[in-house]
């Protein structure tokens, strides 16, 4: 193992391939605490959306014009609806094709084996390892649906919500937890009819959200920026607001692909925006934070798994069904009976 971490930190993307397979099945935890210090550095930017607003050709773009920038980039596709060999990703790999042979792209898809916790655990593991490696630029695709998503969203420093026109109503797609999770909106085919209408109706969604937006915006060149909120109760706090973008991901309507550039840049503001002041740090120790309860709360439920028989589970059940005792009380007796098993270890 500590030969292929040293593999893996030199550049070695055989290496990288063979880690990332272990992560997945969750054989790496010593591989991942001696990777750990090397970590932190990647901009990771998560893109999220409904099924078909144009993620992956999107990602296809913006890798490109961070190739052109010399930078090293690394593909994270999640796909939790999709068994391993599913549509979607088989759709991706075949689009991927375009950075075939390009050693400073690499490309993992993932799909759900067991729980969606899992999946978003098994996420943020791979986005270390891809850091460790050396990659400049992380890019998680996410299917934007639900809570799942949502927490795969939160690993990224910089999340970006894909709409598209023709989606069905409007911004209907765009559920309000999602919304939240937005540092910029796109509004991807642009090419479409409607797109100005998913752009008026996302900006009077924002409006809603941001109350203080419309007054304290400063735009610059149209774009709505970074602004001061001189509100009383928020004090004189810098706010980040999602400014929105249109884009074309695809090189073949007859505009030619657009706001690519525009949505680099932007994405770059929002980097600069974390990096004044303390925003940074904040924002990775709540992420820190939120990873380390749901890891506490997973490994002590699989430790309480482990060593209470299935049968005790099935025994309590019973009783709080017969009305015998409340669900609270059995889950005091679990926990008296996990605390008596592992002081008998
Ligand atoms: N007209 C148009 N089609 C696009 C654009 N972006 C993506 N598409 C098409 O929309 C479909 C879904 O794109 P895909 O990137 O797979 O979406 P995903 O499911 O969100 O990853 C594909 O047929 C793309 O070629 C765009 O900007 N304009
Ligand atoms: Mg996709």
């Amino acid at each position: 193992m500590i030969e292929l971490v040293q593999a893996v930190l030199q550049g070695s993307r055989r290496a990288l391939a063979r880690l990332l397979t272990a992560v997945e099945n969750g054989q790496a935890d010593p591989a991942l605490a001696a990777l750990f210090p090397h970590t932190g550095r990647a901009q990771v930017i998560g893109i999220t959306g409904a099924p078909g607003t144009g993620k992956s050709s999107l990602v296809n773009a913006i890798t490109k014009a961070y190739r052109a920038q010399g930078l090293q980039v690394a593909i994270i596709a999640v796909d939790p609806t999709s068994p391993f060999t599913g549509g979607a990703i088989l759709g991706d790999r075949i689009r991927m094709r375009d950075h075939a042979g390009d050693s400073g792209v690499f490309i993992r898809s993932m799909a759900t084996r067991g729980s969606l916790g899992g999946l978003a655990r098994a996420t943020r593991d791979v986005i270390r390892v891809m850091d460790a490696a050396g990659f400049e630029v992380i890019l998680v695709e996410t299917v934007g649906a639900g809570q799942s998503e949502v927490d795969i969203a939160r690993a990224a420093q910089t999340t970006l919500v894909i709409e598209a026109p023709g989606l069905g109503d409007d911004v209907q797609a765009i559920k309000a937890g999602i919304l939240e999770i937005a540092d910029v909106l796109v509004v991807n085919k642009a090419d479409r009819p409607g797109a100005t209408n998913t752009v008026r109706a996302l900006k009077a969604m924002l409006d809603l959200g941001h109350p203080a937006s419309r007054s304290a915006t400063t735009r610059h060149h149209g774009r709505v920026m970074t602004v001061e909120r001189h509100t009383l109760d928020h004090g004189d706090e810098s706010v980040w607001i999602p400014p929105v973008i249109e884009t074309i991901a695809t090189s073949d309507s007859p505009e030619g692909s657009k706001g690519i550039t525009e949505l680099l840049e932007t994405i770059q503001a929002h980097q600069a925006f974390l990096a004044t002041g303390d925003t940074r740090r904040k924002q990775e120790r709540q992420r820190l934070e939120i990873e380390l309860y749901d890891r506490l709360q997973h490994e002590f439920m699989e430790r309480l798994r482990r060593t209470i028989p299935r049968t005790m589970f099935e025994d309590l059940l019973q009783r709080i069904q017969a009305r015998e005792i409340d669900p609270q009380a059995a889950v005091t007796l679990l926990l008296d009976a996990q605390l008596s098993a592992s002081e008998g270890l």
